[in-house]
């Protein structure tokens, strides 16, 4: 983030109230940050009560080997009984809990007591693949139902589930299938994007020659009704296998820290980072700030979360923490804009959603198409709306609040992380005013602070890092077969204070309240998705006419950030047709990593701005990217190249 957007949002002075009628009725009221300070682990023990537990805990918090820490470690509760099954026999079998919009129209309103029978078809033909309590299973699936059913059939067996985004490649797929040794993968013939039927099975067959002997079957979906190739004995059909298994299945109870998911997520190395998540602890983190931060009334609210089950917020905002809440909610496959660009808002509509989630990005997105297309549409029925992934812009903050909120809406601006499992610093709905462009403070139960680089917590009206000092209950466990990267990352920077690093920025202003600046690493957030500068490198450099390349994220009106490359070539560029050639880096990182890290603009150019000991100024090469005066050049080895570079402008592509 730029100086002068910091100075910016340290001058928005806009605050808006939380809705008094809201307030009246909140779930939680201002007296939860209060008991939550004063006993910290009775806090979360009694939150754990919203689950139900086959064996209560003895303890709370094990803190004996930390930063390993474990949560209600003795009880034993099973994860997918908590989300479906208790609500039938608590008699709300009856209550849809999701609402399906296909992409080409196709609708479809699932029950509770329907969702009980579909995953335990499900639990019982995982069984039948083979899969057994730690088994892994990979799930590469379009924005249906099944992608629900196929994680909670995991929950329900013990099989810890791997959800990888139908947006990435047969290369990212293979390495995830093979981190994380997966033994069966469930996908589909293909899913429905943009008003035509795109291939997923192809994906999936691709990564299994990739990394054979490692997955046995393959469950496929049929959703489309494409060709797909068939592989007999490996590929099964999910009608074949699901439809006809039995409805009957007894959930067996499992320890709090059994292994629930990974979710792999750009680390500032090449290589992503598999963060694993445990059970009771994670499924209470979710369910209690679900219910704090949307306020929700299961029995009147239907609620909307746009993310894709193939990201965190999907996982703790679509599938956990809603479905142990026993929620009504809407599901869709599809984009925003197909096949028009009033679908969201037609389906806030016609389901009348009353808490609605999703990510600047698109509300940008929706500025730039104009009010008049929201405006057509009667969302009065909303009565919050969140945001999550980035900072949210104050204009677009306002936007949002104003346009799709019709103004009587809070905005809850939610900053979390795929580590931190659960909402982290965020407004409650009915206490705290909402600053457009701050997350406010750390919720009741959560310790954050911001501190220096040696430790010191800043003063108010200053930034430094984002910590998290106390642990709660949904945090990250560790990095799949890397404690020590896990113990690097996160605990190595403040070791001695025993603080989570989390590698954000952030200001207090006067009023303490929280303001996020974005990564401090080399990490990049585009579209609220988080990208790694080191995977893109080397994806670029994995091509044989790339010697070297360097990657920054360049602020972008739209995505937030946006993927900018520079490369050196391997054989100079004479005779090089440069924009064919730009063209095919492009096309190659989609293939090696997907569609969603393409570089924006990739620059030939004949060298790259290095430090004495080598290390590439990626600074400077933001400064170029983004049209800004390049900065302090003095640490370079050698200062021509910065005025070379500043002289070719970024090749639009
Ligand atoms: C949930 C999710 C985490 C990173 C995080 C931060 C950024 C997320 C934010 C936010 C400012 C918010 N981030 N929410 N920044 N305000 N409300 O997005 O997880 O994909 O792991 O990304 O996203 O930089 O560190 P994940």
């Amino acid at each position: 983030m730029t100086d002068e957007t910091l100075s910016n949002l340290l001058t928005e002075t806009r605050t808006f109230e939380p809705p008094a009628e809201l307030a009246a009725h909140a779930n939680v009221k201002a007296d939860a940050y209060a008991a939550a300070a004063a006993d910290h682990e009775g806090f979360w023990a009694e939150q754990a009560q919203r689950l139900t537990w086959a064996e209560p805990f003895t303890q709370i918090l094990d803190d004996s080997s930390a930063p390993f820490y474990r949560w209600f470690a003795d009880g034993t509760l099973n994860v997918a009984y908590n989300c479906v099954d208790r609500h039938v026999a608590a008699g709300t079998g009856d209550q849809v809990a999701i609402h399906f919009v296909g992409e080409p129209g196709d609708r479809r309103d699932i029950t509770y007591a329907q969702l009980k029978d579909e995953v335990s078809r499900a639990a019982n033909a995982l069984t039948d693949l083979g899969v057994t309590a730690g088994d892994r299973v990979a799930i590469y699936l379009p924005m249906i139902p099944e992608a629900v059913v196929s994680m909670l059939a995991c929950a329900r067996i013990g099989a810890t589930h791997t959800v990888v985004f139908g947006g990435f490649s047969a290369e990212a797929l293979a390495s995830r299938i093979e981190d994380c040794n997966a033994k069966l993968v469930i996908t589909a013939d293909g899913g429905y994007r943009r008003g035509s039927a795109s291939a997923l099975k192809p994906a999936v067959d691709a990564a299994l020659e990739k990394v054979p002997g490692v997955a046995q079957h393959v469950l496929v979906v049929r959703r489309t009704g494409q060709e797909v190739a068939w592989h007999d004995g490996v590929d099964v059909w999910w009608h074949d296998a699901v439809d006809g298994a039995s409805a009957d299945h007894t959930p067996e109870a499992f320890t709090a820290e059994h292994p629930l998911f990974v979710m792999y997520s750009s680390g500032t190395t090449g290589k992503p980072k598999g963060i694993l998540h445990t059970s009771g602890g994670y499924l209470t983190g979710t369910a209690y700030t679900h219910h704090a931060v949307f306020d929700l009334k299961p029995e009147s609210d239907v609620y909307w979360c746009t993310a894709d089950v193939g990201w965190i917020t999907g996982h703790s905002y679509i599938v956990y923490g809603p479905l142990a809440n026993g929620v009504t909610q809407v599901l869709y496959e599809g984009t925003p804009d197909s096949p028009h660009k009033g679908r969201w808002w037609e389906i806030i509509q016609d389901y009348k959603v009353t808490l609605f989630y999703t990510a600047p990005t698109a509300i940008r997105t929706f500025m730039k198409w104009g009010r008049s297309v929201p405006d057509g549409y009667d969302m009065s029925s909303l009565r919050l709306l969140g945001s999550v992934g980035e900072p949210i812009n104050p204009e677009a903050y306002v936007w949002y609040r104003s346009v799709v909120g019709g103004d009587r809406c809070p905005v809850v601006d939610t900053w979390w992380q795929t580590e931190t499992g659960m909402m982290m610093i965020s407004p409650l709905p009915g206490v705290t005013a909402g600053k457009p462009g701050s997350a406010m403070t750390p919720l009741p139960g959560v310790d954050a602070d911001v501190v220096s680089e040696d430790g010191v917590p800043v003063p108010n009206g200053s930034g430094g890092y984002l910590v998290l000092t106390k642990p709660w209950p949904a945090m990250l466990r560790t990095l799949l077969g890397d404690d020590d990267r896990f113990v690097e990352t996160y605990w190595s920077k403040y070791a001695d204070q025993g603080w989570y690093f989390a590698g954000d920025g952030a200001k207090k202003d006067d009023d303490g309240a929280i303001w996020l600046l974005g990564r401090v690493d080399d990490v990049m957030n585009v579209s609220g998705h988080r990208l790694s500068t080191t995977e893109i490198e080397s994806a670029l450099v994995s091509h044989p006419r790339v010697a070297e390349a360097a990657v920054v994220g360049a602020s972008d009106e739209t995505t937030g950030q946006a993927v900018v490359a520079y490369v050196i070539l391997r054989e100079g560029i004479d005779g090089v047709d440069g924009d064919a050639l730009v063209q095919e880096l492009r096309n190659h990182v989609a293939t090696e990593i997907g569609a969603i890290a393409k570089p924006r603009s990739i620059m030939i150019v004949p060298e790259l701005p290095k430090t004495r000991s080598g290390k590439i100024m990626r600074r400077l090469l933001k400064d170029v990217a983004e049209n800004r005066t390049v900065g302090d050049t003095t640490t370079l080895a050698d200062r021509s190249i910065m005025a070379a570079l500043s002289a070719q402008a970024p090749r639009p592509v």
